[in-house]
């Protein structure tokens, strides 16, 4: 398929490595593509759904100890341990290529080797970035198909140059203890071995949009965020854009396809999908930021989609999809999973392809006794969302008008905030924190602290990061998006959220909006300024069936000086950690909110 030499030699010496019994290029085709879904349900390692009711989609399982990122065993080797930084773990390139040979060695045998050329972002344009993934697993190949754009057209984009990211996967034996998903940032490589799970193995998301993409983008100027990225359309038909970044199980999927509340879409408002969680964001010819979607589909968590919480993402996934460790409904030959309705299956196969008893089914002991593994995933091509963005394609991308961190804070975080300037919103978002629930570890309430919710995926030292952030807002000056902070999380006394989220978010980006246009006043506070209680629309607006009052605003909306105070002191720690790389300007950000809080 190329004469690349670059390419050439590199698939030569791999090949010598991994010692394939036969090599096959993929092409991008439909037919080529087809081939490969029949020979998976031949095998076992699909299996085809109801044509009928689900055109073109399948289910797949992955083994029992395969079911999510591992980032204990994502490592970031740079040659010297400080690139790294304190978050990453580290390995020397030297030992890591030589360990991971040990595993790779001869772990194709039998087995043939699909080269899969891919692009992020749209082919050829100036943004976009080639990789090519080597792996034995067609599974693979099937999913990166939907989620980036895949064949002939990329290696002739490639053209003779040796600029593409050079990715490696093998699935091996699959154990957990030889598990390594490995980034090279300085050899522009990835090495996965031992997983068959997208996360890990689908080497052009996180792996390279975002670990080897932040790299890159401090090198040449630009940014790789863990970010959704909407278009809110007003009754004129204006549009304006807004990324955002959450820690992942935050909702950033339905936050993307949110549907506005009737009220609004009476007025003839609207939300465009962009993308769902990778943003690459870099300043246009005209000064502003822009931002474009380097994937071309959603690895979305299945479990909680449904009708009410993202009718656009469920849409997305009635056909061409593929799905991962949900349900197999037997009856119907269709899929399940938790929350996607209440008729649980009555005869069905779980995540781990047992037979399922839903009377079983225990909220306390999901991953043993749900039929949908908790994290089990739809992958579903961009192209079938209801609710893409018509600039989906646009290879220039959208200009960002706002920024937004969210995290997951029972007390401390107000439903909205804006920081007082870009190096404000650089200390907010550095300090974005998540507290873990007591469905995921046990212990409620554990600030975990997921700066710009890049924690897992930041390919450098996070001090360097924060200087790159800082470094931008400088270079945009008066152009740069106004920052903000959200949380929809915020709960009573009795643990129940405050705010109904969904689509009653739109009311909140309305606000945002409002403020990036000076179209609404503020007050100022200690952590920045906050809306007025009458500037949130809550007309028809309900909370658990009962109506929503400006009292429950006014809670949402407080501060709690001395939960601030503590979270200040749990900053001081987190910062102190990165060592001296923090940049100055974070800590006098910080000595002001303590001054604030005093
Ligand atoms: C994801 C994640 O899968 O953030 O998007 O974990
Ligand atoms: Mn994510």
């Amino acid at each position: 398929m190329t004469n690349n030499k670059y390419v050439l030699s590199w698939i030569d010496e791999m090949k010598a490595m991994v010692q394939p019994d036969k090599v096959v290029w993929i092409d991008g085709s439909e037919a080529q593509l087809d081939e490969l879904r029949a020979e998976a349900c031949k095998t076992g390692e699909m299996i085809k759904l109801n044509e009928e009711k689900l055109p073109g989609c399948y289910l797949h399982r992955t083994a029992v100890n395969d079911v999510a990122r591992v980032e204990d065993r994502t490592f970031i080797c740079t040659r010297k341990k400080e690139d790294a930084g304190n978050i990453n773990n580290w390995m020397d390139p030297a030992e890591c290529y030589a360990k991971l040979t040990k595993l790779y060695t001869g772990s194709y045998k039998g087995k043939t080797m699909y080269v899969i050329p891919y692009s992020m972002g749209v082919v050829g344009s100036d943004f976009a970035k080639i990789g090519i993934e080597l792996t034995d697993s067609i599974y693979v190949v099937l999913n990166m198909a939907i989620m980036t754009r895949v064949g002939k057209n990329v290696i002739d984009a490639l053209g003779d140059k040796p600029d593409f990211v050079k990715g490696l996967h093998a699935t091996a034996d699959c154990s957990q203890e030889n598990r390594y998903i490995c980034h090279f940032p300085e050899d522009n490589t990835i090495w996965s071995v031992n997983s068959a799970y997208g996360g890990n193995v689908l080497l052009g998301k996180k792996c390279f949009a975002l670990r080897i993409a932040s790299y890159l983008g401090r090198k040449e100027g630009w940014m790789a965020e863990h970010m959704l990225i909407l278009g809110v359309e007003f009754p004129n038909g204006d549009i304006k854009y807004v990324s955002a970044a959450f820690p992942s199980a935050c909702g950033k999927t339905n936050l993307a396809m949110l549907i506005p509340p009737e009220i609004y879409r009476n007025k003839g408002y609207k939300v465009w999908t962009v993308g769902d969680d990778i943003a690459w964001i870099r300043i246009g010819e005209d000064g502003r930021l822009y931002a474009i979607n380097p994937e071309n589909g959603f690895f979305g968590v299945a479990p909680g989609t449904n009708e009410h919480s993202n009718p656009n993402a469920l849409a997305t996934t009635k056909k061409d999809c593929i799905f991962t460790n949900v349900g197999h409904n037997l009856d119907d030959n269709t899929v399940w999973w938790e929350g996607l309705d209440n008729n649980p299956p009555k005869n069905a196969i779980n995540w781990k392809g047992e037979k399922w008893d839903y009377t079983k089914y225990n909220k306390a002991d999901k991953v043993n006794t749900s039929c949908a593994h908790p994290n089990s995933r739809f992958t579903a091509s961009a192209k079938n969302c209801p609710c893409l963005s018509p600039m989906f394609n646009s290879p220039e991308g959208v200009p960002v008008t706002a920024i937004i961190f969210g995290g997951r804070r029972a007390k401390t975080a107000p439903l909205v905030y804006q920081s007082r300037d870009w190096a404000h919103g650089v200390f907010v978002g550095s300090v974005l924190a998540s507290e873990t629930t007591a469905a995921a570890t046990g212990a409620v309430g554990v600030v975990r602290r997921d700066p710009m919710a890049m924690r897992p995926f930041i390919g450098y030292h996070v001090g360097d990061y924060f200087g790159h952030w800082l470094e931008m807002g400088e270079k945009l000056g008066d152009k740069a998006p106004k920052i903000f902070h959200v949380n929809w999380f915020r709960t009573d006394d009795e643990g129940n959220f405050l705010w109904p989220g969904f689509g009653d978010n739109m009311r909140v980006l309305l606000w945002i909006l409002a403020r990036c246009e000076g179209k609404v006043s503020a007050r100022e506070t200690e952590i920045g300024y906050l809306p007025y209680v009458k500037d949130i629309d809550i007309e028809g607006l309900e909370n658990d069936g009962k109506e929503f009052t400006h009292m429950m605003l006014d809670e949402l909306l407080s501060v709690d000086k001395a939960l601030w105070r503590e979270d200040a002191e749990n900053i001081e720690g987190f910062y102190t950690s990165i060592g001296e790389r923090l940049p100055a300007k974070l800590w006098e950000e910080l000595e002001t909110l303590k001054k604030n809080l005093e």
